[in-house]
């Protein structure tokens, strides 16, 4: 049965926003009508071939000399309205609880008419920023009041009971298209950016202080001074610039290439030898997983949902990030066993392809959306 759902999500490169988009165009191939909203198109939608059951809504703010601040999640609940009554839209799925669950039960309650709410939880909305108390009562009440509530990790979803924010929340794991994230040849890339016999290393981020970039860093320098390598960190971030800093002062600022924001990831996954992520909190770690589905082991931490995505010493190593040399050494172990680092390498694909290809979860959330339409 095609399902009309309207999306609510952050149009960025964050793992949210990106779950969410592939969610729905995943959906959207099944047959379901999709609504995206968002203040701007999400990145992962722009390219995406033409699907004629794709329909993006931009949330305008109006600016208004009195507000400091623009209302943005009462726009937002304002445009919920509008797509439920134009589109006969049956599901809101709200990505990211602040301020999106709260814009969808508001939006639920001005329609009364039945629509449902699903709130997906991704990690900051409960671990950090739901946690501030700016915020605190609005998500405990966003997350409560939706009809169902899924997280992306068991231990996001027990993080979010020991807060009493809810009971009952399932459990639905981050997933990858293992087909466009897959390993393949790039001598080509490779060569811009590094030299025949070096090793490349891979971090991937929104450089905020939780990703710790300075570990980052710090893990490669060590890397570095074993054998000829590179560091490539994609994306941008407020950290950016203090981790390119650090690389000077441990000497391997040369070494170290900032390539930006990048739209075909899967085009430089796999041209890493090793993907790090040695984060301070990672509910489920997305990039890890896009880089295990590219045959690239992740050198992260043991933190929250990492230890469920990836197993240490069999597809990735994982440790404690305020130990940045135990993790430089056992990644140089690695990457001076070619015969180790290939079977980690191949454990990693086969842990993405087994556990969290996509089309294993996107039959998890229309069960849910249907549980929703039935209740
Ligand atoms: O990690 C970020 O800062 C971005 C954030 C987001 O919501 O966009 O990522 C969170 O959601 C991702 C998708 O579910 C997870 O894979 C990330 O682990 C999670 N980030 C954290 O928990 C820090």
């Amino acid at each position: 049965m095609a399902v009309k759902i309207a999306i609510a999500c952050y149009p960025t490169y964050g793992g949210s926003g990106v779950i969410a988009t592939e969610l729905g165009l995943a959906l959207a191939e099944r047959g379901h009508e999709i609504h995206f909203l968002s203040y701007q198109s999400p990145q992962r939608l722009a390219g995406e071939k033409f699907l004629p059951n794709v329909f993006f809504h931009e949330v305008e703010v109006t600016a208004y000399p009195l507000f400091r601040y623009p209302p943005y999640d009462l726009a937002l609940a304002s445009k919920l309205v509008e797509v439920v009554e134009t589109y006969g839209v049956e599901i809101l799925h709200a990505h990211y609880a602040v301020p999106h669950a709260v814009s969808a039960v508001l939006a639920r309650e001005m329609l009364g008419n039945g629509v449902k709410v699903l709130t997906t939880l991704h990690g900051t909305d409960v671990t950090l920023v739901g946690q501030d108390k700016s915020y605190l009562p609005a998500t405990r009440y966003g997350i409560r009041k939706s009809d169902g509530v899924t997280a992306v990790s068991n231990d996001l979803a027990a993080q979010t009971r020991a807060l009493c924010m809810a009971c009952d929340i399932e459990v639905i794991y981050n997933f990858v298209d293992t087909e466009r994230y897959r390993p393949r040849p790039c001598e080509e890339t490779r060569a811009h950016f590094a030299q025949e016999g070096e090793k490349v290393l891979l971090h991937v981020s929104n450089f905020r202080p939780v990703k710790r970039p300075d570990v980052v860093v710090k893990i490669f320098a060590q890397v570095a001074a074993a054998m000829p390598s590179r560091l490539w960190l994609v994306g941008d971030g407020p950290e950016l610039a203090g981790a390119e800093a650090l690389a000077r002062e441990l000497g391997v600022g040369d070494r170290v290439h900032a390539l930006g924001q990048r739209r075909a990831i899967e085009q430089i996954l796999p041209c890493a030898d090793l993907f790090l992520l040695p984060s301070a909190q990672e509910s489920f770690g997305l990039a890890a997983l896009e880089a295990m589905a590219c045959g690239v082991p992740p050198v992260a931490s043991n933190v929250g949902g990492l230890p469920e995505v990836v197993e240490d010493g069999i597809s990735g190593i994982l440790g404690d990030p305020d130990h940045a040399d135990l993790l430089a050494s056992r990644a140089i172990e690695l990457l001076q066993d070619q015969k180790a680092y290939r079977a980690m390498a191949a454990a990693a694909r086969l842990r993405a392809v087994e556990h969290f290809d996509r089309s294993i979860w996107i039959g998890r959330y229309e069960a849910a959306y249907r549980r929703l339409l039935e209740s």
